[in-house]
């Protein structure tokens, strides 16, 4: 069985001939128009970013190289076989990426092995973490640690001895195979560190890349590793759009590393407006049960209705609803959804989640902003973890900022291989789009 690195050197000459022959067929032709509202509005919908390893559609969702979430789970190996036989697995998920193609078992087993290999992390990079605050968001601890193991970097050292650019992708994949196999390790350390004494669990070579983080976590129960694997598959990638996976695009355009590229990326996921609602929902729905316990009323309907209004008319956004691409309710909700009615379908707080859901679509409707009314991802993992008693919610980032790695780092993958440029595009004043428009 050939290794993920021996697929991909067959694989790289191959894609490198189709994009070549994509650009001289097609170069020249449009694929769209932009208007002054997307100039002004957020690039909203401009199609200008080349992103491989998913697309997403505003009324279906994602689909990682062409499948949607439902196909991923009919389709790829488990930890415990082929597909079927529970959730599949982040290394699986991250073969296709890679690949474009669906791995056997005994591949996606392979890629767990040599990430096992790779995880440990140097003892300067303990020694800082465990120097920093408690009081320091673990997304900041996060991105301080990626840093801090970003001098064994093989692609900057590589590319300091003057190494040819037809082979930058060798050394781009053993830094990306690293810093994944690192940060389940970064961020266990970075847990221990704030909630707990600085320790962290055992690591077992016979488990899979999510038991194993989950092991680190401190976590040791069958179902809570399939709802890692869960989380670990769903959070990967959204296309090139979104701003961690774009940042980290942006920035490996430099020829910046893998890990000073990926910690771009986990700066712009730690945003409120993206990955941070993932603990902003938690925080917001034990906010309303907390008043209205306090009030002697009921969570239901009204009161979450009540509640929804407030938030609103304070001038904040409901976490967890919305989206700048998608216009239905978010594919990524309802695979957490279905996991949750199977293994925890009388949870208080999963209740709430249903609750919420059919009443702040409306809310939201009659606000009369959003252009999604929608859940998104955000709005229903923070209950499971909480199921699970991972109640320290303002860590929940950390665990999309792991997986958010697979999907941005298998394209930086294919951007060195295809030899990606720079990424410059033009930008304009108001004075010159009131000239533009007013000559044209
Ligand atoms: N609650 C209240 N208002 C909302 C809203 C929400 N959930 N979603 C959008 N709006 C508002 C916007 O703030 C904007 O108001 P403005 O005109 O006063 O600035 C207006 O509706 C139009 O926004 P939009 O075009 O529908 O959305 P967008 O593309 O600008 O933003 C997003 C998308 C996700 C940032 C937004 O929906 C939002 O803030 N949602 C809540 C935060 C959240 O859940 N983020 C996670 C997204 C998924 C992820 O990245 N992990």
């Amino acid at each position: 069985m050939a290794s993920i690195q021996e697929t991909l050197t067959e694989l790289v000459p191959v894609k490198q001939a189709e994009l070549v022959a994509l650009k001289k067929e097609h170069g020249h032709k449009v694929i769209g128009d932009v208007t002054v509202d997307q100039c002004i509005g957020g690039g909203r919908d401009i199609k200008s970013l080349f992103w491989e390893t998913s697309l997403l559609d505003a009324q279906e969702g994602i689909r990682f190289r062409g499948y949607s979430i439902p196909e991923l789970q009919q389709k790829l190996p488990t930890f415990k076989g082929p597909a079927g036989q529970g959730e599949p697995t982040p290394e699986a998920l991250v073969w296709l990426m890679l690949t474009d193609t669906i791995p056997t078992k005994a591949e996606a087993d392979s890629l767990t092995h040599e990430l096992y290999k790779r995880s440990e992390i140097p003892q300067h990079v303990v020694a800082l973490l465990k120097s920093l605050p408690k009081s320091l968001h673990p997304m900041s601890q996060l991105v301080v640690g990626l840093m801090a193991l970003q001098k064994d970097s093989k692609f900057a050292a590589a590319y300091a001895s003057g190494v040819h650019k037809k082979e930058y992708w060798k050394h781009t994949l053993e830094d990306i195979l690293d810093v994944w196999a690192k940060l389940p390790e970064l961020a266990a350390l970075v847990f221990s560190n704030t909630y707990k004494d600085g320790s962290v669990g055992s690591k077992d070579p016979s488990l899979d890349y999510s038991a194993n983080f989950a092991r680190r976590l401190g976590y040791n129960k069958p179902e809570f590793d399939e709802l890692m694997r869960l989380y670990l598959v769903i959070h990967s990638d959204h296309e090139g759009g979104n701003a961690s996976a774009h940042t980290t695009h942006l920035v490996g355009s430099t020829l910046s590393d893998p890990y000073l590229s990926y910690s771009a990326g986990l700066n712009a996921l730690a945003g409120p407006l993206h990955g941070l609602a993932n603990q902003e929902v938690l925080g917001w729905i034990l906010d309303l049960q907390k008043k209205f316990k306090a009030e002697g009323k009921p969570v239901n309907k009204e009161t979450i209705t009540q509640f929804a209004w407030e938030t609103l008319k304070s001038g904040k956004v409901i976490p967890g609803y919305g989206h700048a691409v998608l216009r239905k309710t978010d594919p990524r909700y309802t695979s957490q959804r279905e996991f949750a009615l199977k293994y925890l379908p009388d949870d208080e707080l999963f209740k709430i989640v249903g609750t919420i859901y059919e009443v702040v679509p409306d809310v939201l409707t009659e606000h009369g902003k959003t252009k999604n009314p929608y859940p998104n991802v955000d709005s229903h993992s923070g209950v499971l973890l909480w199921h699970y008693g991972f109640k320290e919610f303002n860590y929940y980032t950390v665990l999309f900022g792991v997986s958010r790695a697979l999907g941005a780092l298998s394209q930086v993958f294919w951007d060195r291989a295809l030899g990606m440029p720079l990424e410059r595009p033009k930008s304009v004043t108001s004075k010159w789009i009131l000239e533009h428009v007013n000559n044209s």
